[in-house]
């Protein structure tokens, strides 16, 4: 089994938890408030600028150069994925400008951690988590939701096939680095993996309760 799937198996039950979670389903059914919409925006649009800082650290220490290419596009890309939370920002007057929730503070911090003190392979499982929990997320909503409702920008944003291509190179560049590599090191990335996905899961809590500090 490639080490990929490997962690997808290994996560099987905090992955289905969050595909079922309420603001997945209620997203793909049509009926998630708008102000649960807009909390996830404001609080998401922190999480991907954060993420700028740990994919400049992930570059800094990448050796090989496909690796070094396509995580330099994905970050070119994080521009304009910005720029979407920026525009339905102004658009519905929310604030950009809020403290990350706790939730998102901690997830975020538990991402650069990995870049900034763990391994490449640390950091990459953990990116592969990431990724993968939004594209099968957002896929779920897409195939039960029309490409005219009022989300389908950012339902292609994650669900796209540009985007299953990244999510899958990751995971084939992932199989590569950790080929042939100890058993003691792969079963502490695929509790990363697990971390990442537990922090997925919670993200979606976190923004379906509008949790904030709660002093
Ligand atoms: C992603 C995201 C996907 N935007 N937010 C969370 C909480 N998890 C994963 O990352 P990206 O950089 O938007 O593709």
């Amino acid at each position: 089994m490639a080490f990929s799937q490997r962690l997808l198996a290994a996560a099987q039950p905090v992955w289905q938890a969050s595909v079922a979670h309420p603001f997945v389903q209620e997203m793909a059914a049509g009926t998630l408030p708008k102000e649960k919409f807009g909390f996830w925006v404001q609080q998401d649009y922190l999480f991907v600028a954060d993420a700028r800082k740990f994919l400049g650290l992930l570059l800094a220490r990448a050796e090989d150069e496909e690796i070094y290419r396509r995580l330099t596009q994905f970050l070119a890309g994080l521009e304009l994925e910005l720029e979407l939370f920026r525009t339905y920002a102004r658009d519905n007057n929310l604030s950009l400008t809020l403290a990350m929730a706790p939730v998102c503070r901690g997830y975020a911090d538990f991402m650069l951690a990995r870049a900034a003190l763990g391994s490449f392979d640390e950091a990459m499982t953990a990116l592969y988590a990431a990724e993968k929990a939004y594209y099968d997320a957002w896929r779920t909503v897409r195939d039960r939701t029309s490409p005219q409702g009022p989300y389908a920008r950012w339902i292609a944003n994650w669900s796209s096939d540009a985007f299953r291509q990244w999510v899958d190179w990751l995971a084939a560049a992932l199989d590569r680095l950790t080929a042939g590599k100890p058993e003691t090191e792969l079963a502490r990335l695929e509790k990363i993996f697990l971390t990442t996905a537990r922090y997925e899961y919670l993200f979606w809590d976190m923004t379906y309760r509008q949790q904030q500090w709660p002093v």
